[in-house]
């Protein structure tokens, strides 16, 4: 009697087994035929029944049972746990083969690419490329550039004073200050760096911007040499066929001074709404070093001549690139800059 339902059970476990398809399954066919309320259990139960003559052979039969449903069910997971394996394998599998995905890597800012082809041109022509401290004093930026006291460039309202005699460079031209009183001659450099003064952020304005000042030194040197200079240099930054003109100005530090226009190269000079039907554009400023600034620096103007420029790096790039607001190039927003 207990050899047959002891069979019915085996056979009822494996069936369940064969057909059991997830590891959950496989947990609740092991409760009910082997947990403590399980079928087999039960018939352990039932073993007071059976003479005591049989009931070691009938013991040995229920551990059978047991140890085979117990087998089936070790034979089974190990089945599911593979087949899980593989699934999980199949869904995570890499192609190795698939393209990378790109990173997204930086660009140059338009006033670094300006600036680079500045320093070409420069270079080019036997120029070398010198940086200055940011911080200066009076003299440098002012002093020694013939700047006088009363001149309202010093005041207050346009230069950051970190004290009385320590200011932010409101120009670079302290460092050809430093070349000239080096005293290495010739001189034929460019000065490119950060200036600040204390202006209102609007759309042509920044307390700080970017300038390229340039020196020349030498025995001889003459105002046609400047002309000679810079209309190379237009051609080359704005193209082969780029005219120029130079408008008499002042600056302390020059004598004669100048401004330089190129022709428009939008329309090539006949007018357009680029250049304000000018046919004209404003690109630097320039003229014959100041006899006295020459002096200060222990150079002797009777044997030395020298012509100096300035460029705003800033302008150059707004024009270049017809970007109309200045404020863009401060905000380095990746989706501007990357267009460069
Ligand atoms: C020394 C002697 C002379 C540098 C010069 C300019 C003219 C000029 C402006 C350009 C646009 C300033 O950034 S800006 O607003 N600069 O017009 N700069 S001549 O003259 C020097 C420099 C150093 C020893």
């Amino acid at each position: 009697m207990i050899q047959n339902d002891l069979e019915k059970i085996r056979e009822a476990a494996l069936a369940r087994l064969k057909a059991a398809d997830r590891a959950d399954i496989i947990d609740a066919i092991r409760v009910e035929f082997l947990g403590k309320k399980g079928s087999l259990t039960e018939i352990l139960k039932s073993m007071k029944d059976v003479s005591k003559e049989d009931r070691p052979k009938v013991g040995q039969l229920v551990n059978d049972t047991r140890a085979a449903i117990e087998d089936a069910l070790k034979e089974r997971q190990k089945v599911i746990e593979e087949f899980m394996l593989q699934e999980k394998l199949k869904k995570e599998v890499i192609d190795v083969t698939l393209p990378a995905s790109r990173r997204k890597i930086g660009h140059l800012h338009p006033n670094t690419v300006v600036l680079e082809e500045l320093e070409r041109i420069f270079i080019g022509m036997g120029y070398e490329v010198m940086e200055g401290p940011e911080i200066e004093t009076d003299y440098y930026n002012f002093t020694a550039l013939n700047i006088p006291e009363d001149h309202p460039a010093k005041d207050e309202q346009d230069t950051f004073y970190i004290n009385g005699d320590i200011l932010l460079r409101t120009q670079t031209s302290g460092t050809q200050v430093h070349a000239m009183e080096a005293g290495r001659m010739p001189i034929r450099m460019i000065a490119p760096g950060r200036v600040y003064r204390s202006d209102a952020v609007d759309a042509t304005h920044s307390p700080t911007f970017h300038q390229v000042e340039g020196l020349v030194v030498d025995k001889g040197i003459t105002f046609a040499d400047l002309k000679g200079t810079l209309a190379e240099f237009a051609k080359q930054l704005f193209g082969e066929d780029t005219k120029v003109r130079f408008r008499p100005h002042h600056f302390p530090f020059t004598e004669p001074s100048a401004e330089m226009d190129v022709s428009c190269f939008k329309c090539g000079g006949s007018g357009c709404s680029f250049c304000k039907h000018e046919g004209w554009i404003e690109i630097l400023g320039c003229g014959m070093v100041h006899p006295h600034v020459l002096e200060m620096s222990n150079i002797d103007p009777e044997e030395y001549s020298g012509f100096a420029f300035g460029v705003g790096l800033e302008r150059i790039a707004l024009l270049k690139y017809e970007i109309d607001d200045m404020r863009l190039l401060y905000e380095n927003d990746i989706r501007f800059i990357e267009q460069f």
